[in-house]
């Protein structure tokens, strides 16, 4: 069998950072850039001789080129198959669905997410666990560890697949299952939730627009939403997946849906709006001339849970990243429930869900989820609201309000500083860390320092400790800035400020959330000297 073992030599920079290796499209296709990083997954793995691997990612450019190297090189270390999505696609959270029903021992996921796509745009990998989700820390280490030492990749040569066609073919040894990548994440979400309640919300003459942003939810949503749930034709926009997104930037927030902003504003406007990113695990929720803030949804949605047939029995725990608001506490308090609170990165759920301990979990980041997979699911969110909104029959700012009322209300505010130069930002980062002592004994103002630490972590099931997950700095109020640097980006460095403010009275639930934040906006640069430091007025991204 035409199995060929190629000499190689590590790459520097293959270290996997919140989720999976991100680089730029070019240097992905430098020679033997893809493998060495792919074989250094295999070879940190035992036991997959004969087993299943699942395969797909978000259709972004250079998808099919590494469809077609991954499926070479899993024949030739010998996986007994590989289930691949047709054409190559798979959303991150069907690729989980998959993994997990199907017992596969493992995942490639191909994606970065919300990165802009093209041949000069972004292109990532990631390698998730039997268990459906992204790899903990001590797999990516060992990925890591491999890409630094190999000296040799394995390859199949001869024979094609052709992964446009559904059904079963061989590469060599190894069967090749292309599937459909729909079908098995359809079926999931219609036992989760009430399909007939939400039908009949749209046959109610309910509106909804749902924006896939030219990614990897079209397909998704069309079956989904408008074959399976009634939604009128139209309902999905932009649902075509295109190489680069049709140019624009896969992330749904305020900033980069802003046409879906524009359409959900006005006294016209349809009743929810809803986008998902690149690879379809994030999720924005608007209302009517209304922006839920995803920590809020996250807090919401786990308050309305039992309404929703897959959540009826109630919720075991809820867990959120540390720089998440705190309104999903509140709710577990209510309920009687545990709250965790992790790192930035939705790998350290995994654990909590596996041990029965949290079923919701979330971050600010527009990403929630639930113990059905194991990776953040967009259109789960989407699915869960829209259940909701069939049992309650309000609008999605009511039920917000009313949220608020009963639990107080959380101002939150994420700031950006985007492309900084690396050295600048990591002594921004570094200068913090080393005032934490200091700041300890301060006030500023009406605010008055409780806590100022680098969050640590420490796993309550496999005690696995992660350190340095971010700067926090709580006042006496319970009010909070967070500071940390981004693990997704492929250019320069990305500075993020989390800004987080409790106000219980009602009758001051009216702000605006930039401007309720000013004080503590205001405290955050001058603790850290972000513009003194970066020349920056004011962030890149607000959300
Ligand atoms: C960002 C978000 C984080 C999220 C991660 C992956 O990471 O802040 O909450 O888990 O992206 O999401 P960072 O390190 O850039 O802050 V996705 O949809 O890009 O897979
Ligand atoms: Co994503």
């Amino acid at each position: 069998m035409p199995i060929l073992v190629r000499p190689t030599a590590p790459f520097a920079d293959q270290k996997p950072g919140t989720s999976g290796l991100r680089k730029k499209v070019t240097v992905f296709q430098q020679p033997n850039y893809l493998e060495n990083f792919v074989q250094s997954i295999f070879d940190s793995l035992e036991g997959f001789g004969g087993q299943t691997l699942v395969l797909g990612g978000d259709g972004r450019f250079f998808n099919r080129e590494a469809v077609d190297i991954i499926l070479r090189m899993a024949a030739a270390n010998g996986f007994g198959r590989v289930l691949v999505g047709q054409r190559g696609i798979l959303s991150t959270p069907a690729a989980s669905c998959v993994i997990r029903k199907y017992r596969a021992f493992g995942g490639i996921v191909l994606s970065a997410s919300h990165n802009p796509g093209g041949p000069h745009e972004d292109f990532g990998i990631k390698y998730n666990i039997g268990a459906g989700g992204p790899a903990p820390e001590k797999v990516t280490e060992a990925i890591y560890a491999q890409s630094q030492a190999i000296g040799e990749y394995r390859i199949f040569e001869g024979g094609a697949v052709d992964i446009d066609r559904l059904g079963s073919q061989r590469l060599g040894e190894m069967a090749v299952e292309v599937i459909d990548p729909v079908a098995d994440y359809a079926g999931l979400m219609e036992e989760l939730f009430d399909f007939p309640a939400i039908r009949a919300l749209f046959a109610s003459g309910f509106r909804m627009r749902y924006d896939a942003m030219h990614a990897v939810t079209g397909p998704y949503a069309h079956a989904i939403l408008e074959d399976r749930l009634g939604a009128p034709a139209g309902t999905v926009v932009n649902g075509t997946p295109l190489p680069d997104f049709g140019g624009g930037h896969p992330d749904p927030n305020l900033v980069h849906a802003r046409d879906l902003v524009a359409a959900m504003s006005g006294a016209d406007a349809p009743d929810l709006g809803a986008a998902s990113d690149g690879d379809g695990d994030r999720n924005m929720i608007l209302g009517r001339n209304f922006y839920v803030t995803p920590s809020d949804s996250l807090a919401v949605l786990a308050a309305n849970a039992r309404l929703a047939p897959g959540y009826a029995g109630g919720l075991a725990g809820i867990a959120r990243s540390m720089p998440t608001s705190q309104a999903a506490d509140r709710v577990a308090a209510a309920l009687g429930i545990r709250c965790f609170e992790t790192p930035t990165g939705w790998k350290f759920f995994g654990n909590l869900m596996d041990a029965g301990l949290a079923t919701f979990c979330g971050e600010e980041s527009f990403g929630t989820g639930s113990n059905h997979v194991r990776e953040k699911d967009g259109l789960w969110a989407v699915l869960l609201w829209l259940n909701l909104l069939a049992a309650r029959r309000q609008q999605v700012e009511q039920i917000v309000r009313q949220h608020w009322a009963t639990y107080g209300r959380n101002y939150y505010s994420r700031h950006d500083y985007e492309a900084l130069g690396t050295a600048e930002a990591d002594g921004l980062m570094a200068d913090l860390r080393g005032s934490l002592t200091e700041l300890r004994s301060k006030r500023f103002g009406e605010y008055v320092v409780r806590l100022a630490d680098d969050f640590a972590y420490t796993d309550p099931v496999d005690g696995s400790v992660s350190m340095k997950q971010g700067i926090r700095v709580v006042f006496s109020d319970g009010s909070r800035i967070v500071y940390r640097l981004s693990g997704t980006g492929t250019e320069g460095a990305t500075l993020r400020v989390y800004v987080e403010r409790f106000e219980p009275d009602p009758a001051k639930h009216d702000q605006d959330t930039q401007v309720a934040l000013a004080g503590l906006i205001r405290l955050a640069d001058e603790i850290a000297g972000i513009a003194l430091r970066t020349g920056r007025s004011a962030p890149t991204v607000i959300t």
